[in-house]
């Protein structure tokens, strides 16, 4: 299947995040790196499949899905609403600094709430940054018990990354894959990428 961006194109759309990214990372203590390892392995893995359930869930929410991982960090709209949930319980947001009207607290079985954030994700590249962060945060405080990502081994980093796509709790090819990206976001500039990583160049 091809894929939507090259590696190119993904190292460009990320670079043109780098104000929200560091804006994510500060916020929900995230470190920039793992942020930007996650957006570049959903997004060099976003293809057509991705783009034909998006556009299932925004034309007929209910009728074939209801949900789908969506955006540049490709996340369901329940995960974010946990995780936006977590972070709001944690004091480092509000829903009204995510322009989220609600009279009540979001719930992850309530369609309507879980579109609201859907939508939220799909629609606004700065929201589903900052939602990747919230939900990397409650990766951590799952596989950890902490937020202390500066605290974290190796393994738990990868364990991080891991719980990120899949719900296992052991890692992952994803886990490892995702951390090598995050020590190549973490070495200087300019450090050339791993050999396996620009099939898609
Ligand atoms: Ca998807």
């Amino acid at each position: 299947m091809i894929k939507l961006f090259s590696h190119k194109k993904t190292e460009k759309l990320i670079s043109e995040c780098a104000g929200y990214i560091e804006e994510a990372s500060v916020r929900y203590g995230v470190p920039a790196s793992m942020i930007r390892a996650i957006l570049y392995r959903e997004m060099t893995e976003i293809d057509l499949v991705d783009v034909l359930a998006d556009l299932a869930v925004y034309l007929a929410p209910g009728l074939v899905k209801k949900d789908s991982s969506t955006g540049y960090a490709q996340i369901y709209g329940y995960v974010g609403l946990n995780a936006l949930n977590l972070a709001v319980d944690r004091g480092l947001t509000t829903y009204e600094e995510h322009g989220i009207r609600s009279d009540h607290r979001l719930d992850p079985k309530a369609p309507a709430d879980v579109r609201k954030i859907w939508l939220l994700l799909s629609r606004d590249r700065k929201e589903n940054i900052a939602f990747a962060a919230m939900n990397l945060l409650s990766c951590a405080l799952e596989m950890t018990g902490g937020t202390d990502f500066n605290a974290c081994t190796e393994e738990e980093l990868c364990l991080i990354l891991t719980r990120y796509n899949a719900n296992v709790r052991h890692v992952t090819k994803y886990g490892e894959d995702a951390f090598r990206y995050m020590q190549h976001y973490q070495a200087a500039a300019g450090e050339p990428w791993p050999e396996d990583m620009d099939a898609n160049a």
